[in-house]
Parts: C-alpha cells; structure tokens; sequence
C-alpha cells in the first residue's frame, strides 16, 4: 500500500520541469532558440523589429513575473516534510492521518513574519506565522498557527483595522518590519483586546533564535469528532524538539543588517545539512460538557487555557527534511486556507476563525489570479479530485463529460458519497439565537491573561519585557498614546507599567503592585518543558583564531564539539590561513569583518605559546567577545586566550583567571593551562552552549 507521502513524492516528479540540461533553449511555444543576447533589428544598429517573438516573450513574461505578495505574512520560508502520529487517536478525531502510526502524511510548512514586505528581514520583532499544510488521504489539511497561542482580536471583523495599525504608516510607509509607530499603539491603547497578544509581542518569543526553535499554535478551540459523531473541544500546540531560543534586542537589530536572512538561511542550511527540524505535536482536549467550565471564553483567541489547568497530550511528530526546489512555484505560490479540513477535524464559533474561513480563500483569488490554485504542485492534494468546477484562470486540468448535478449523461457522475462513512459531515452543533451585532459578556475580560503571561515570565524575562515596551513606546511621537498605553499596563500590572512609564517619560501610575496572581510557569522559557534536550546540535560556534594559535589545540575542541553536532569556524582578520605556533597553516573558513557575534551562538578564544596582546587589541576581536558576553552567549578561552577575555573585565565582564583549571562562571568558561584542552573544559563548555544564554551576568559597558 502506497503512503500519501509516496503519493506526494510521485506527483512532485511529474510536476517537474524537463532538465534544462536535456537539450537547448526554446520559447515557451518550444522553438528552439539559436541567440538570447541581442533583439532582432534592422540593421545593426537599426531599430528592433516587432516580429521578434523571441525578444516580445522574453520581456513579457519578465514583466509579468510578480504576483502580489500576502497582505500580511508577506516574509516566508518553507519546507517539506512529514508527519506521523504516536498512536491511534480514534478516540477523539476519526482523521485518518491521526490513526496510524505506521502512515506518514507529507506536509509542507511556511513560516513567516507578519508585518514586513516580502523583503524584509528575518529578525524584527513581531509574531511569527507557522502555517503547516498536511497532504492527507482524506484531502489537505491546513493547520494555520503562529508562534504564539494568542491572536490581537477576538472577532475577524477587526482584522483590517489592526493590520492597518501594525502595518507602515500610510503617509510614508515607515516603519518596515516593525511595530514601533504611532498607529499601532494608538490601536493598542483603545482596543485593550490586544494586550494579552501585545505581552508576547513584547517578550523574546517575538525574536526567535530559529525557526527551527520556536513553538507553534492553532491558537483557535477546534473541535475534534469521532467516529460516532462525538465532538472534543481542542487546542494543537507544536513544540520544536531543539527547545524554544530566542534573541535578545539588540542582536536581533544588528542581525536585521548583519544577516536580513538569518532565520531562512538557517532553516535552508540546516536542512541541507541533514539537521532535519523536529516538533511534537500536542493537544489540549476539553470534554464538549466542560465548555462552560473556564473563567475565560473558550472562543476567545486572546486566551490560553493554561497547561497546569488542561495538560498538552502528545500526538505526534513532523519532521522538516527537504527544502523547496523553487521559491516562487512552492514557497510563494502555497495557499493555506483555515477552511482546508479533512472529517474529524471541525471548527467552533470562535468569531475570528469563523472570518479567517472567509478571507483565506479569498486573498488566494486575488493573490494566485484565479480559482484554480489548488491546481498548483504545493497545493495540489494526494487525495483524488472529482469536482464539477469548471473553468477559470489558468485552468490546467482537461475534464471531460459532464459538469452538473445529477446529471444522467455522465452515469450520474461523480456521485454523492451518500451514507459513506468517509464523507466530511459538518458537526450537528446545535444552534439559535437572534442576530446581534455584539460581543459576548464572557469576552470581557482583557488583563487577567496578560497579567498572567507577566506574572508567569522568569526576572531576566520581566525585564526584557520592560526594555521592548520602552523601545516601542519610546519610538511613538504623540505622547498621549504612550500615556494612554501605560494607564492600560497598570491594569495589567502596576510594577510593569510604572517601570514602563519612567522609561518613556510619562506619569507613572498610582497603584504599583500586580492586579492579578494568575501564573502559568510553563509559559517562561525557563520552564523544563521548552528547554528541548539541552544538546548543542546545529549551534553555531566561533572559535577566533590568529597566527601564532595553538592549532592542535584548536583540532582538537573543533573535533569535539562537531562531535556534540555543533558546527564550528575558524574566524580571523582575514580569509585563507594562519600560521600556528607549530608553523603549520591553519584554514580559516571565514574573515572577521564579514561576520559579526550575532552571527553565533557561542565564541571561543584558542590559546598560543605567543603573546596574545596583538589578538587582544584587535577591535573586531573585542567586539566580538563584549557583544558575545553581553548578549549573554557563552564565552569559552583557553590558555593564553583567557587573556582576551580578561581584557574586558575593566568594562564589566566577569571572568576567572584561576589558574589551570576549567571554571564555569555564568557562561564563562575559562582555563589557564597551556596545551590541549581538558576533557573538564570540553565538558563545561558543551554544557554552557547547551544552556543556550546566561542571564544572570553583571551588565558590560561599550
Ligand atoms: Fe491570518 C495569512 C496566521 C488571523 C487573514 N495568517 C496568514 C498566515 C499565517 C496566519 C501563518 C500565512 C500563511 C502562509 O504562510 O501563507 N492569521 C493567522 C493566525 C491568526 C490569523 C494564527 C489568528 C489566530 N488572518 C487572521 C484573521 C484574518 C486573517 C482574523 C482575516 C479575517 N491571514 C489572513 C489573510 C492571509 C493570512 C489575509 C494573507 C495571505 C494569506 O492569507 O494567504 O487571508
């Protein structure tokens, strides 16, 4: 029996493009091309000749070669995969991709940031898309999350006013890439909905290390039903088995021009490397009778239901192992639609949702130029298609006979599925009720939860918290949107909002304590749960060498630390090689000037037999190491290398000398000896990268 995902595999290879190398240029009418280099004209330097068909086509087809791009998530990176489930989960969903565990179900998967243009860069803050597309037997399944399991509105029908906010000022387009403007926190101070959403926004979970290390949600209650019709309330959760990592701040806005790339080339490179991204797929299911049974609206997307309240139940594993071959043809041209589900999964009332199953179809007509998107290879799903659409823009598909129903031309073709258990039949949920244009009592309530994302956030996370909304609110000319945004952080927690307040020079409230004492501990990027399993594997090390470097030495900690799966370079002033204290050359894989530590997870200063006094003046070198420190990356020396790092202590950076012997010291790991670096060093080394950043250091000045 063939799996879906050999199904995908199949229909990939015959949607390929001939081999270019198969034979010569042609025209897209398949006439070969003897010459692209210059237009037919009259004469040589006549005039060109409209008869040139060649040239005509050429250009317009050039012209013509963009689509618009999304209105929102317009940055992307995608790739292919699949998914298997652990067990059966017919209990509550009769999906047939979540029943078998032998069965994989190929997916594609589109991350993406949601206010930039298409060219925009990776590492701005803001929510990150995580749209995953299952090729299921039964018909695609979309499942279209972010990274965060909390939206910025309750009902859909806001949705334009709030990308309006977000999105650059109509006037001058500025800001690209970024929520620090007036019109997004005017919006947030008058629509306090957001607020809950806005406490992620302003945490580290909006600057992912990777894609490849951040969580996933539905954000949205569906529903579940099984086989006898019974329906199970659920929320998805995908959790990245590498742990969830993020950057700070300021790295984030030097890697935005150090690296505009950085999250898709990592995605790429990882990929390409065998380093196949990896998450569980989680569920919280709440029993159809427990509905009610929360302080919050189930069907309200600016809620969590805590996981210490419903416990998140494993399901299954996607794994991400092959990139794109073309960007545009996969990349860009994937259309995720809410609306896209297979029997077993359905929606509920949620009203954001409920316009989320309007517009993705809709932004695809205008987007992809017609209705037949679904025809394209990204789109196209395993599942075999029996339609009687017809028609329409870039029709692909050759239908013969008939085209209505019933028809008895056709032998009455293709017929209801009539009592086949296989059908999709929407869930019987009961309902009635006048028309109201009004929101839900039991949508009240906006600042418990963002209290309880604040109350829930490790010191180290408080205070980045504090540093984002001073950044933004610091950046918003008109003062009394600051103000008003602040009077609305007092209701969530006064410390926060008088913190807030000094920073961008407003009144700081009166009540200065919390408001609320929920917590969630499982939302802090302490928590166990999101650390993954501590390995180093795909964390980018720099070892920073120069001539005169103990390159046996050096060998030696690279081999070791390829060895956890991290991948290491060599980086000095410039390119090609340096001459080791042996005399030998070493190979440098990068110069200095063409990286920067936000480039790294990790930096290690090698020692020498020579005077590391030259390295240590070296102002790239310094930079290197004081920005690696002060964005709480580990720091590793060896040798006389530790020299270089206690350069740095007149401005604050904390390191120990001691002698011959490795010591740990808030991600600092030193050792003085001479020669080959101890089996201790090693260790304490891997285990300081694999606690990813180290907070609790004193601040560093320069
Ligand atoms: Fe949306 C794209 C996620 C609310 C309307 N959305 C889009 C993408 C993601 C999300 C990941 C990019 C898919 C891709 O990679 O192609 N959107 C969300 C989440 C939401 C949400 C998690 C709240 C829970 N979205 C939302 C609302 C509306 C839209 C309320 C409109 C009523 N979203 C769109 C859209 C986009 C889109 C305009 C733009 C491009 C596209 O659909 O294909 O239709």
């Amino acid at each position: 029996m063939s799996s879906p995902d050999d199904d995908k595999q199949e229909q990939r290879e015959a949607f390929r493009a001939p081999d270019p190398a198969g034979g010569p240029l042609t025209t897209d009418q398949g006439v070969i091309v003897d010459h692209t280099d210059d237009s037919l004209s009259a004469g040589e330097r006549g005039p060109t000749l409209m008869e040139d068909f060649h040239f005509r086509e050429k250009l317009t087809r050039f012209d013509h070669e963009r689509i618009p791009e999304r209105v929102v998530h317009a940055r992307g990176a995608g790739a292919y995969g699949y998914f298997e489930p652990y067990a059966s989960c017919a209990e509550f969903t009769r999906a047939a991709f979540l029943q078998d565990p032998s069965v994989r179900t190929p997916v594609f998967v589109r991350f993406s940031t949601v206010q930039g243009p298409k060219g925009s860069a990776d590492t701005v803050r803001d929510v990150r898309g995580f749209a995953t597309k299952f090729y299921t037997s039964e018909g695609n399944y979309d499942l279209v999350g972010n990274n965060f399991p909390v939206f910025f509105i309750q009902d859909g029908i806001k949705f334009p006013d709030f990308v309006h906010a977000v999105k650059p000022e109509p006037h001058n387009d500025i800001p690209t890439g970024a929520s620090a403007h007036d019109s997004l926190w005017d919006f947030v101070s008058l629509q306090p909905e957001t607020l809950h959403a806005i406490m992620w926004l302003m945490s580290d979970r909006a600057i992912p290390r990777s894609y490849r290390m951040m969580q996933g949600f539905g954000v949205h209650t569906f529903r579940f039903v099984n086989a006898e019709g019974k329906g199970t309330f659920v929320k998805f959760h995908w959790k990245p088995k590498l742990g969830v990592h993020s950057l700070v701040w300021d790295e984030a806005q030097e890697c935005q021009g150090r690296d505009p790339d950085f999250n898709r080339r990592d995605l790429w490179d990882a990929i390409e490397a065998g380093e196949y991204p990896e998450w569980e797929l989680g569920v919280q299911l709440v029993p159809e009778e427990d509905e009610l049974s929360f302080d919050f609206d189930l069907l309200d997307a600016t809620k969590i239901i805590p996981e210490e309240q419903v416990p998140v139940r494993p399901i299954g594993r996607m794994v991400l192992n092959r990139n794109p071959e073309n960007f545009f043809a996969e990349t860009e041209q994937v259309a995720f639609h809410t609306a896209n589900v297979v029997p077993g999964i359905d929606f509920t009332n949620d009203p954001l949702l409920q316009a989320r199953n309007f517009s993705y179809l809709d932004t695809q007509l205008i987007r992809l130029g017609g209705p037949n998107f679904a025809q394209l290879p990204v789109n196209r799903p395993v599942a075999p298609v029996r339609t009687n659409q017809r028609d329409g823009y870039h029709q692909s598909t050759v239908h013969r006979g008939t085209n209505y129903f019933p028809n008895s031309l056709g032998g009455g073709c293709p017929a209801h599925a009539g009592g086949d258990p296989e059908a999709y039949r929407h869930y019987a949920e009961r309902v009635d009720g006048h028309k109201i244009r009004r929101r839900s009592e039991s949508f009240k309530d906006h600042h418990s939860q963002a209290a309880l994302f604040w109350n829930s956030m490790a010191d180290w996370e408080k205070q980045h918290i504090v540093e984002a909304f001073r950044f933004e609110l610091g950046k918003v000319d008109a003062r009394t949107v600051r103000a008003r945004t602040v009077e609305e952080l007092a209701k969530v927690d006064g410390g926060l909002a008088a913190a807030v307040a000094r920073g961008v020079g407003v009144p700081e409230p009166s009540g200065h304590g919390a408001v609320h004492k929920l917590a969630s501990p499982a939302l802090s990027l302490d928590a166990e749960s999101l650390r993954g399993d501590g390995s180093i594997r795909t964390r980018q090390i720099a070892v920073l060498v120069s001539d005169g470097v103990d390159a046996e030495q050096v060998t030696a900690v690279r081999e070791a630390l390829a060895a956890e799966g991290a991948i290491v370079e060599a980086l000095a002033d410039t390119d090609g090689t340096v001459t080791g204290a042996d005399g030998e050359k070493y190979a440098v894989d990068r110069a200095l000037p063409t990286v920067a530590s936000v480039l790294y997870d990790a930096v290690l200063i090698p020692g020498g037999p020579v005077d590391t006094a030259p390295v240590a003046a070296d102002p790239d070198v310094m930079r290197f190491v004081r920005d690696a420190y002060r964005h709480g990356k580990p720091v590793g020396a060896l040798g006389s290398g530790v020299r270089v790092v206690a350069a740095l202590e007149p401005e604050g950076l904390a390191v120990s000398t001691e002698f011959h012997r490795a010591v740990s010291d808030r991600g600092v790991v030193t050792d003085t000896s001479p020669g080959a670096a101890s089996a201790e060093f090693i260790q304490a080394f891997v285990d300081a990268v694999g606690q990813h950043r180290h907070w609790n250091r004193p601040p560093v000045r320069g």
